[in-house]
């Protein structure tokens, strides 16, 4: 069964990542998730994250973004990590300004041959934004050996011949957790020397609103009119969204902001 044809489920705000905020961190590093729908990208990083795995599509209104931390080699580096809905090709990525993104996890599904035709655009685009970025190529849904389309030959040529670098190649299996600790592993280990610290002022107010709507999903769908429309049409930069939480510090946009910030 095509995976695209399931039925979306929509997750209740309960059932969703309870943040484990660690203060202190050494390295913050800002991470997005790109490619096109239904390749598995959101069920790659509820892997990683949350250790879970659901057969159901996970539906991502805009972008919501998950942290996690690690110990790597004696630093404590954070990730944090976009997941991006691809429902529109190829926009999301340049709809808005990327700065500050460290890498792009860009992922194709191995059984989807068109998925990998578009990663490359997809990759571009992030490029165009971000020239500075690395990348991570994914091929993922590794566990569906039997209905493998994409070829190993065409993979390689693709990363030979690519006029920027590809850091790395993985094939993943969020289903089965196959290579998904190993690729976040892999990549922090490649940004560290980078030595450059996103702060969570690189945040466009794209994706803080974008972030607000995600933690308040479940009230969101249910009086998409209510106060939470008017909070946020008032906030026109980050500035704003700063001195509003500022003085509202129990407000949705403060909390929204202090879990950005990792607090
Ligand atoms: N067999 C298999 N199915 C997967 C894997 N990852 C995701 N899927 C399925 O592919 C569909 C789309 O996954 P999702 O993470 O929502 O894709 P997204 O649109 O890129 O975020 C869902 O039905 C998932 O259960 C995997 O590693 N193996
Ligand atoms: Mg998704």
């Amino acid at each position: 069964m095509n995976p695209r044809n399931k039925p979306i489920v929509i997750l209740s705000k309960e059932s969703k990542t309870k943040e484990t905020a660690t203060p202190h961190y050494d390295y913050l590093f800002k991470c997005k998730v790109i490619g096109d729908s239904g390749v598995g990208k959101s069920s790659l990083l509820l892997r990683y994250v949350d250790d879970s795995y659901t057969e159901s599509y996970i539906s991502t209104i805009g972008v919501d973004f998950k942290f996690k931390q690690n110990l790597i080699q004696g630093k404590q580096v954070k990730l944090q990590i976009w997941d991006t809905a691809g429902q529109e090709k190829f926009r999301t990525v340049t709809s808005q300004s990327e700065r500050g993104v460290h890498a792009y996890i860009a992922v194709f599904d191995l059984t989807d041959q068109v998925t990998f035709n578009d990663v490359k655009h997809w990759i571009d685009e992030a490029k165009k934004q971000d020239p500075e970025a690395r990348i991570f190529l994914v091929g993922a849904k590794a566990d569906l050996v039997k209905e493998r389309a994409v070829e190993n030959s065409a993979i390689n040529n693709f990363i030979d011949n690519a006029s920027y670098e590809i850091d790395a190649y993985v094939e993943t299996s969020a289903k089965t957790g196959e290579n998904v600790n190993e690729l976040f592993d892999m990549m922090s280990k490649n940004l560290l020397p980078a030595s450059k610290v996103a702060e969570p002022n690189h945040l466009t107010l794209d994706e803080f609103k974008s972030a607000y709507r995600e933690q308040y999903r479940s009230e969101f769908f249910k009086n998409p009119f209510s106060q939470m429309k008017k909070e946020l049409d008032r906030l026109q930069s980050m500035a704003d969204v700063e001195e509003y939480a500022e003085h509202h510090k129990k407000s949705r946009t403060a909390q929204v902001l202090n879990r950005l910030k990792g607090k």
